[in-house]
């Protein structure tokens, strides 16, 4: 069977050393498809990552076939079927968010460049590296020769807190919990929505009332990467990892049926949300392709918050203008 070629940007850092392992144990693409590792770092960190590329052989998975590190994004994106775009710069002290956004918009502007030049066609490219959703703004504006569908904006850790935080209050399953959304940015003007949200079937807001939703659900779900980071000194990394997995396996190989996942993906002027940007919507996929879903019901409450996060996404839109 042909190796599928998967690239990871950041390939040192914690997202990333979470990631690698389930990646050579098949947890993204089944026990019998073999892949090659594509590993980008910047040059400092690549003394590093020689360290997690003899792990990675130490695993002896049978699905590694290769392993190519590099600081070079063309070496690394040269027929990549499949892109983790991880690495990004962390705010530094003094740094302003627009510095911030300043920064990694030239990494990511240059990448998506690289991948313009060296990818597969058909290639699926998920952005975790933050601002993420500005980000693969900046990519796929840079990669004009890819479809803007081929990008997309990681939203489903917050999916999946969302997903937890309900069936922990209902003392239910996950598996018991469907049609949780995550609206906006990957930031916390993001809206999680549990207005369509259903429990073993039932209406999750009439089990659980508009108050709890409005006044805990919201605020936990939005504020749980800073209480990671309170509790553990350094932000997710593992359930960002596990996140990263299951968004891309979802995008390959389609959502269950009746449920739907949510991605940062390219608005089409879905919802009234300004065509271009990259917004989180509830999607489902079929044959590698998602579709935003069509034809939900948006209360003023939920309006309200989804407006707010498309407002983010224009000002920051905004700061690297020059770059799209
Ligand atoms: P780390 O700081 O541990 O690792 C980042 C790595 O990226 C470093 O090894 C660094 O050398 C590398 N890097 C920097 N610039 C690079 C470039 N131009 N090319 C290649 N590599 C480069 O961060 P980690 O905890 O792994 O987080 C990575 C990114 O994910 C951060 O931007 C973080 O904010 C973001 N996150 C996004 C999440 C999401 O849900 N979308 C959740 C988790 C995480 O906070």
């Amino acid at each position: 069977m042909t190796p599928v070629q998967i690239a990871v940007t950041g390939a040192a850092g914690q997202i990333s050393y979470a990631l690698l392992f389930r990646l050579i144990a098949g947890d993204l693409l089944g026990p019998d498809q073999p892949i090659s590792l594509r590993l980008l770092e910047v040059p400092e960190a690549i003394d590093g990552l020689r360290g997690v590329e003899m792990e990675l052989h130490d695993c002896a998975s049978p699905l590694l076939r290769d392993i190519v590190i590099s600081d070079n994004a063309e070496t690394v994106f040269d027929q990549a079927d499949i892109a983790f775009l991880i690495g990004a710069r962390p705010r530094g002290p003094g740094m302003e968010r627009k510095d911030l956004l300043q920064v990694n918009a030239e990494i990511f502007s240059a990448q998506g460049k690289a991948l313009n030049r060296m990818a597969k066609r058909t290639v699926k490219v998920l952005v975790v590296g933050n601002p993420a959703n500005t980000n693969a703004l900046i990519t796929l504006k840079n990669a004009p020769a890819l479809n803007p569908s081929s990008f997309s904006a990681m939203s489903r850790l917050d999916h999946n807190r969302a997903v937890s935080l309900l069936a922990l209050q209902c003392g239910c399953l996950v598996s018991d919990v469907q049609r949780v959304a995550i609206w906006g940015n990957h930031s916390s003007t993001q809206y999680p929505d549990l207005s369509h949200a259903r429990v073993r079937g039932e209406r999750a807001l009439a089990l659980l009332g508009q108050d709890w939703f409005a006044n805990e659900f919201i605020p936990e779900v939005q504020q749980r990467g800073a209480k990671v980071i309170q509790a553990r000194g350094k932000s997710s990394a593992a359930s960002a990892a596990n996140a990263a997995i299951a968004a891309m396996r979802d995008w390959i190989k389609g959502t269950p049926e009746g449920d739907w996942v949510s991605m940062g993906v390219q608005s089409d002027g879905s919802y009234g949300i300004e065509a271009g940007l990259i917004y989180s919507f509830p999607v489902t996929v079929e044959d590698g392709d998602y579709r935003i879903v069509q034809g939900l019901e948006i209360s003023e409450f939920s309006r309200a918050r989804m407006s707010l996060s498309e407002s983010e996404l224009k000002e920051e839109r905004a700061m690297v203008q020059h770059l799209l």
